[in-house]
C-alpha cells in the first residue's frame, strides 16, 4: 500500500492564521505580518504557500503592471529567503463592490470585465511568485434568487471565462475549487462532479483540474473521499483543502480530521492508495483557529491537522491488506467494519 508516504508537501493561505472575526463579532486577535506568517509556516513543517492575489499584492486593484511585478517578486524573494514557494494564487472575486453580483455570471457587463481583468492580473502575479497554478473558487458565480440569473447561461459565461484565461497565459493551469453554497445560496459549479464537467468544455481540459475542499464535500452532503476519487478516475485531482465540518452548518474549517476521524482517515487512504502528490500536487490544510483561541496559541489548528495527517497516515500505511481483502472477498463488511475501527482505536485485532 505504501506507495506516496513521504511524499507529501504541505501549504496553508495566510487566512489560515486569522484574527477570528464571524459574522456576529469582531476581531478577537490582531493581525499577524505575511513575513511572520511566512517563518511559521517553515517552523511548523509546511514547505509551501498559498496566496490570494492581493496577499501577495495589497490593493492591487489601483497598481500599474509594473508596480504589481515589483511587489509580487519581493514576496517571492520572502519566500525563498524561508526556503518556501508558492503552491497557487487565486483570485479574491467575492470581496470588491463590482462582484457583489457575482464575477463572470455578474448581470452588469463593466462588471463581468473588472473580474476578468482582475483574473488576468492574478495570473500575472503567479508567475511573478513562480507558479503556474491558478486557483478559482467561483464564490458568487451563482444567485440568491433563482429567476435573477439563467443557469445555462452562468455556465457558459464560466467556460468563455476560463478560454480566455486559458488564451491569456499558455502556461497557466486552473484549478476550479467548488462549493455548494458558500457565500452564495445557490453555486453555479457547486461540486467535484460539476468543476470536472466544467473543465471538458473548455478549449485545453488537459489544464483545468479540480481542488477539492474536505468541508465543502460534506456540505454537498458528500463524502470527500469519494469525491476524490471521482477526480482521481479523471486525473484531475491537482490540490486539496484538508479541513473537517460538523454537518450541515456554517463553513467551519474544522482541523482536518477533528470532527470525524474516520471520514478523515479515508480522505488519506485514497490519496495514499493512488501516489497522490507523486506528481507534486500539494496537501493544503484549509483550516482555521477556533475565535476562542488566544493569540499566542492561535496557530495550533495548523500543527495539529498536519500531525493528524501523519497520524492516520501512519494507520493507512499500516493497514493489513490480507485482512481486508479476506473481508472483502467473504464479503464480510461488518468484519471490515470492525477491522478499520480496531485500528484507528489502536486496539489489538
Ligand atoms: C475560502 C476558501 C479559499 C479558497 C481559495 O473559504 O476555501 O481560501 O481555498 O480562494
Ligand atoms: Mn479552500
Amino acid at each position: 500500500m505504501a506507495k506516496s508516504k513521504g511524499k507529501y508537501r504541505f501549504s496553508f493561505g495566510p487566512w489560515n492564521i486569522s484574527e477570528g472575526a464571524d459574522p456576529f463579532g469582531p476581531e478577537v486577535r490582531t493581525p499577524i505580518a505575511l513575513a511572520k506568517k511566512m517563518k511559521i509556516a517553515k517552523q511548523l513543517g509546511f514547505d509551501g504557500m498559498q496566496f490570494h492575489d492581493d496577499d501577495a499584492v495589497p490593493d492591487l486593484d489601483g497598481k500599474s503592471a509594473a508596480q504589481i511585478a515589483k511587489e509580487a517578486k519581493r514576496v517571492k524573494k520572502m519566500l525563498e529567503g524561508e526556503g518556501l514557494v508558492a503552491e497557487f494564487v487565486a483570485p479574491r472575486l467575492w470581496f470588491a463592490p463590482q462582484t457583489i453580483d457575482g464575477g463572470y455570471t455578474n448581470n452588469n457587463a463593466k462588471e463581468r470585465q473588472y473580474a476578468i481583468d482582475r483574473t488576468k492580473k492574478c495570473i500575472d502575479i503567479g508567475s511573478h511568485l513562480g507558479t503556474s497554478a491558478m486557483v478559482l473558487w467561483l464564490a458568487r458565480e451563482g444567485t440568491y434568487i433563482r429567476e435573477s440569473k439563467n443557469a445555462r447561461k452562468q455556465v457558459l459565461m464560466i467556460r468563455d471565462a476560463i478560454d480566455e484565461f486559458l488564451d491569456y497565459d499558455p502556461k497557466v493551469r486552473i484549478l476550479i475549487e467548488p462549493k455548494p453554497n458558500e457565500p452564495v445560496d445557490s453555486a453555479i459549479i457547486s461540486t467535484i462532479g460539476h468543476a470536472v464537467g466544467m473543465s471538458y468544455m473548455t478549449s485545453d481540459p488537459g489544464r483545468v483540474g479540480v481542488l477539492l475542499e474536505t468541508a465543502h464535500s460534506l456540505l454537498a452532503g458528500l463524502d470527500p473521499s469519494d469525491d476524490m476519487g471521482y477526480a482521481l478516475a479523471h486525473d484531475k485531482l491537482w490540490s486539496v483543502h484538508l479541513n473537517d465540518q460538523g454537518g450541515l452548518k456554517f463553513d467551519q474549517d474544522k482541523s482536518f480530521g477533528s470532527n470525524n476521524l474516520r471520514v478523515a482517515f479515508n480522505q488519506i487512504r485514497v490519496l495514499e492508495e493512488y501516489a497522490y502528490g507523486q506528481t507534486g500536487e500539494w496537501v493544503g490544510l484549509d483550516v482555521k483557529a477556533m475565535r476562542t483561541q488566544k493569540q499566542d496559541k492561535a496557530t495550533k489548528h495548523l500543527s495539529n491537522s498536519l500531525q493528524t495527517f501523519k497520524f492516520l497516515l501512519d494507520k493507512v500505511v499500516s493497514m493489513d491488506q490480507k485482512i481486508v481483502s479476506q473481508c472483502i472477498a467473504q464479503r464480510d463488511y461488518e468484519e471490515l467494519d470492525r477491522y478499520i475501527l480496531t485500528l484507528l482505536m489502536g486496539k489489538r485485532y
